[in-house]
């Protein structure tokens, strides 16, 4: 639960200060989790959002759900939190005279979709309604993120993980995650009340696994866990450095991590 990082030693040492929970669109206590492995539910299609599939649970992480859409690959999967409003109990769709879809890149001809939707349904189980949340959070009426804020995120490039991140820029509705210790490789704008990101303290409260910062490291000089000016044990070089904008420039004064959150990647 949450590795060795800790929040409470990183927020000290990098002298920052975590987005006050009214920031973000989530509820005070994260929605419990009720769902389990195998359940069935209808989900929009995350490529092609007009279309409702069924879905199944293969996995459950926090108040998330690790989702499959039925007649994809397992290429595919993608992560909601059992509140969202994009998913629902299976027979919602045609309580609401929608027709259930074949997933964008369903692996078998068109026209056994229909046979394989009865197939698929028979004998299934199917995620009670009363798991469901009944609504996501409201969103707060304004963005009131400020640079420096640190959240956890979902990083939506490897969206299984939660990792540590800072307010980089405001952009109106929007806000920039930057992914501490990945020289900007991951980050994203999304809009200040996009269900992906999280006050800090978010994973210790549901038990997902929070990631450490990685070591490709932007760390105030004043840092007490700079060391010995080697590399730390980063993975591997990060892309699309914007020259002088982040990060130090290969070659010159580098970082290693030796603070409590750990040092590895994943
Ligand atoms: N270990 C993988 C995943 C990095 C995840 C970063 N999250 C902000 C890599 O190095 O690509």
């Amino acid at each position: 639960q949450g590795g060795h990082f800790s929040w409470d030693k990183y927020l000290k040492e990098t002298g920052a200060s975590a987005a006050p929970a009214h920031c973000f669109r989530q509820g005070a206590t994260p929605p419990v989790n009720e769902f389990k492995a195998g359940m069935k539910l209808e989900a929009q299609d995350p490529r092609n959002t007009t279309s409702t599939c069924i879905a199944t649970v293969v996995g459950l992480t926090g108040s998330r759900l690790r989702l499959r859409l039925d007649g994809s690959d397992n290429k595919n999967d993608f992560w909601r939190l059992v509140d969202s409003s994009e998913i629902q109990p299976i027979g919602n769709c045609e309580k609401n005279a929608g027709m259930l879809q074949p997933p964008l890149g369903f692996r078998l001809n068109a026209s056994s979709w229909p046979m394989f939707l009865l197939k698929t349904l028979n004998g299934a189980e199917m995620a009670p309604a009363r798991i469901f949340h009944k609504q996501e959070p409201p969103a707060p009426e304004q963005n009131s993120f400020q640079v420096g804020m640190k959240l956890e995120a979902v990083d939506r490039k490897n969206p299984h993980f939660i990792c540590p991140a800072t307010v980089g820029a405001l952009r109106g509705v929007e806000v920039l995650v930057t992914f501490d210790g990945w020289r900007g490789a991951f980050d994203y704008y999304c809009r200040y009340d996009s269900r992906d990101i999280f006050p800090v303290g978010w994973c210790s409260l549901t038990g997902d696994n929070l990631q450490p910062p990685g070591t490709k490291a932007v760390l105030p000089k004043t840092l007490g866990c700079l060391s010995d000016g080697s590399e730390g044990t980063a993975m591997h070089p990060m892309p699309g450095q914007p020259p002088g904008q982040r990060g130090r420039k290969p070659g010159r004064r580098k970082a290693k991590l030796t603070g409590p959150w750990g040092q590895k990647g994943a």
